[in-house]
Order: structure tokens, then C-alpha cells, then sequence
């Protein structure tokens, strides 16, 4: 138990809203100098432009009733290239998480969401144990500085996610070791933030934050069976088995070593690993997965979404599929409310930590009328029947402690644009025109509302 009322709020990650890439000392992440194939959508220099409007920002979600909101700070706002400590960055933050507490909206901080500082990307990032040491540096900084008033941490956002997505956006790197030595310095540097956070937080709780999608066989086929049970190791178990159980998933282990990969924790990490363990789980859902068993020579699957690791290929392993059973959003997204209570359930049978609901949420094409309404009806659906997954889990034992869609406000989807809404809070701009970004709430806003003030007696 977290001993705290639930959660209820939003999420929203500090690049894909802040913009302001230039101002008060920041230094460029990987998300500011990564290729972009597409101009024709927006980039972060820009984003919604909360750093300028966080105050107002709050002040809505107040009204809307949240008592938490997952927020993520900046690495690169508070360390500087040669790694001294940006007051300026320090001072933003001072005031984003006292407008919180003021609103009584609790924060929890996620340390890194997908944004590393280029100048760490450009000496090997994640691959270089270089890292490690530079992560560690910030999140003392951040426990030191903030952890007077922020008790809930999240350490890295979705590592699963960026193993497995396009390494030029994530920065990882593109072959199976380089992929592998960033898993495990990922997971070393999160072993080394859970100790800080025990140590120089008072009260304080942390937590990993994977993004799990439950993995689902196609058929009864005893092969597709094992494909399903093979590929929610590597897309699920193996980062929260080293973060929870404390060891090297050994199909993961056993897979490694067969594409040539000698994975093993090293002699003087062993007690780190062992000794450090969080107090809840971030839980990112979107959807789930659907695997196949390929026979020798079998090709990849043809039209598989190419959304959330879902279309995936490894020879004589498992196979991405479509799912026959499952619709798909206007984003090429599957969606699977009953698939949020099996992935719940499947994470409390193995880990039975507490669970904070850290993202969940519909990208769609939203429209706002002349007279400025938002009549979003499909994301109160979705987010209708994903609360209902909730509950129908809490019944089942569950111990969840949080719901915090995502998101917050419309922000910059990681590679599809503004275009791509997911916020209860409108923003007027497009991926071309910056327009005067005024805000406004959406029918999903007026729905949450609701929901919580009956929900929470707030
Ligand atoms: C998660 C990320 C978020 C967010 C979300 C939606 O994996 O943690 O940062 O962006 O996915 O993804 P997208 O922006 O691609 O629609």
C-alpha cells in the first residue's frame, strides 16, 4: 500500500509540451536534434508552449478536479553540457511543482522521458556505461533539490519502448548489442536511482515505468502459445523482472546468447541489484500484442500496425499479427480495453507491487467548432471502457492506486505531430500554424470532471 488517496489526474512528458528549447540555458536533447524524415509535422522547439504557460495549465486541471499529475523534468534544462547545475533550470521546476502543491495536485516526476542530453548521445549514449554515471549526477541533483516536496518518482520512461522502436528517435543503438549493453546500463542506472531516492528522499517512493501491452497468442497452436509467451518476455518481463525480481529474465538471457550476446549482471553490481527494489510500478497501456510462431523462412507479416512494438519479427521466435478479435483507432493503433485488465492482473500475479496507471489514452483527429467546443465522444468511450478494465482488476485484487491518462493538455506525439490529440485541454495551434495557442476544454474534460468529483468526493 501507497497509504495515499488514488491518484487520479494525467500525465504529460516535459519535451513534448515545454518547447522553449533555447531559453533559460538548455541544453539540446536527442529529441531536439534527432532526423526528421517528415517536416511536414511539428517538432518540440515550440511544442504547446507550456514552459510559458504551465500556471494556467494547472489552474485547468485544478478545475477539473485532479489530485496528481505525472509531470517529467528536463535533463537537459538542469545540467549543463559540462555537467555543472543550471540554476535557471532549477528555478523552473521550483516553480511548476510549487504551482502543484498550491493546487494540491500531487507531482509525480518521471527523472527521463525519451530525451537524453545529445552530448551524452554523441559519446555512445545508453551503450557507453558513461551514462550511468551522468544520470546519476542528475537524479542526485533532483532527490537532493526537490525531494522536500516531491515524493513520487518515476525513473525512465518506457526502456522497453526504446529498445524496440526506431533507435534514430529513442537513441539507441541499432544493432542487437548495442541494443543489450543499453538495456542493461538502463537498468543499473534505474538499480542506482532507487537507492538514491530511498536515501536522500524522506518518505520518498519510486518506481519503474515500462509500457506493457499484454502478449496474445493467434491461435491454440502449442507454438503460437509459446510465441506468446516468449514475446512477453522481451517486450514485458525483462525489465520489470530485473527491476522487481532482481535477476536477468533467463529466456531473455537464453535468447541473447543465441544471437551471440553474453548478458550476465556484473560482480560488483550484484548487491545493487539485489538490494534495491521500488515501492510501485508506472504502468504505460495502450494496447496489446498478438503474436505468431514462424516457421523457417516464413515471412514478416504484411499491414501489421507498426504502432507500439506490434510489428515485430524475430526468425523461429514469434511474429507480429494482426488481431482478428480487435479494431483499430484512426492512428493504425489496436484497441483493447479488456487487454488493460489481463495486462494488469498478469503484472500484479508476477510483481504484487502497488500499480499507478501512468498513461493511457486514444490519439485522435480532434476538431473544435466555431463556437470552440471539442465533442470528443470517442475518447470518453475509450477512456470509458479502460476504467471499467480498471475496476473490473481492482475487483480481482489489483492493488492499482492511479489513473493519469495521457493526456493533460494536446502535446507533440513522439513522431506523428500535433495532429495526433490526446488531451483533455485543447490546444489551437496545427503542425503548421502556431496560431495564439489559447486552451480549452474538451467534452473528455467535462466527462473526467465528473468522474473524479463522483469518484474521489473532491
Ligand atoms: C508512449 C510515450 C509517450 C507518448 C505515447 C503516445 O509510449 O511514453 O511519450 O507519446 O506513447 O505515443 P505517440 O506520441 O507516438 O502517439
Amino acid at each position: 500500500m501507497l497509504n495515499q488517496p488514488f491518484f487520479w489526474g494525467a500525465s504529460l512528458s516535459a519535451h513534448q509540451t515545454e518547447g522553449a528549447v533555447n531559453i533559460d540555458g538548455k541544453q539540446p536533447s536527442v529529441q531536439d536534434t534527432r532526423p526528421r524524415n517528415n517536416h511536414t509535422i511539428a517538432d518540440f522547439s515550440i511544442a504547446v508552449d507550456h514552459y510559458h504557460h504551465f500556471n494556467e495549465d494547472f489552474q485547468m486541471l485544478a478545475e477539473m478536479n485532479a489530485n496528481a499529475l505525472r509531470i517529467s523534468f528536463a535533463w537537459t534544462r538542469i545540467i549543463n553540457q559540462d555537467g555543472s547545475v543550471n540554476q535557471l533550470g532549477l528555478d523552473h521546476y521550483d516553480q511548476v511543482i510549487n504551482a502543484l502543491l498550491a493546487l494540491d495536485i500531487t507531482p509525480i516526476v518521471t527523472t527521463y522521458h525519451f530525451d537524453l542530453p545529445d552530448t551524452l548521445q554523441q559519446a555512445g549514449g545508453w551503450h557507453n556505461p558513461a551514462t550511468i554515471e551522468a544520470y546519476l549526477q542528475y537524479t542526485r541533483v533532483l532527490f537532493e533539490h526537490f525531494g522536500d516536496r516531491v515524493k513520487y518518482w518515476l525513473t525512465i520512461n518506457e526502456p522497453n519502448i526504446m529498445l524496440l522502436a526506431d533507435t534514430k528517435i529513442l537513441g539507441i543503438h541499432d544493432t542487437n548489442e548495442g541494443r543489450y549493453k543499453s538495456y542493461y546500463n538502463m537498468m543499473i542506472a534505474e538499480k542506482y536511482a532507487f537507492q538514491q531516492c530511498h536515501e536522500l528522499v524522506p518518505e520518498g517512493k519510486i518506481g519503474p515505468v515500462p509500457n506493457i501491452s499484454y502478449v496474445y497468442p493467434l491461435s491454440s497452436k502449442p507454438e503460437d502459445v509459446r510465441a506468446a509467451l516468449d514475446f512477453n518476455v522481451i517486450r514485458n518481463w525483462a525489465y520489470l523482472d530485473f527491476s522487481v525480481r532482481c535477476q536477468l529474465n533467463p529466456v531473455f538471457k537464453a535468447h541473447l546468447e543465441k544471437l551471440g550476446i553474453d548478458l550476465h549482471i556484473l560482480p560488483e553490481h550484484q548487491a545493487l541489484v539485489d538490494e534495491n527494489r521500488p515501492d510501485f510500478i508506472g504502468f504505460n497501456y495502450y494496447t496489446t500484442a498478438t503474436v505468431s510462431f514462424p516457421q523457417a523462412g516464413e515471412a514478416r507479416s504484411a499491414g501489421v500496425s507498426d504502432q507500439q512494438s506490434e510489428d515485430v519479427y524475430e526468425p523461429n521466435f514469434y511474429k507480429g499479427v494482426t488481431n482478428p478479435y480487435l479494431t483499430k483507432n484512426a492512428f493504425n493503433w489496436t484497441v483493447d480495453p479488456l487487454g488493460l485488465q489481463t495486462s494488469l492482473e498478469q503484472t500484479n500475479d508476477r510483481y504484487g507491487l502497488p500499480i499507478i496507471i501512468t498513461e493511457n489514452g486514444l490519439g485522435a483527429y480532434d476538431e473544435m467548432t466555431d463556437d470552440y467546443k471539442i465533442h470528443d465522444q470517442y475518447r470518453i468511450e475509450y477512456l470509458q471502457q479502460h476504467l471499467a478494465a480498471v475496476d473490473a482488476a481492482i475487483a480481482n485484487g489489483v492493488e492499482v492506486q492511479g489513473y493519469l491518462p495521457w493526456s493533460s493538455i494536446d502535446l507533440i506525439s513522439v513522431h506523428e505531430g500535433i495532429r495526433k490529440r490526446y488531451g483533455f485541454i485543447y490546444v489551437d495551434r496545427t503542425d503548421d500554424d502556431l496560431k495564439e495557442m489559447k486552451r480549452y476544454p474538451k467534452d473528455s474534460y467535462y466527462w473526467f470532471q465528473r468522474v473524479i468529483k463522483e469518484r474521489s468526493n473532491r
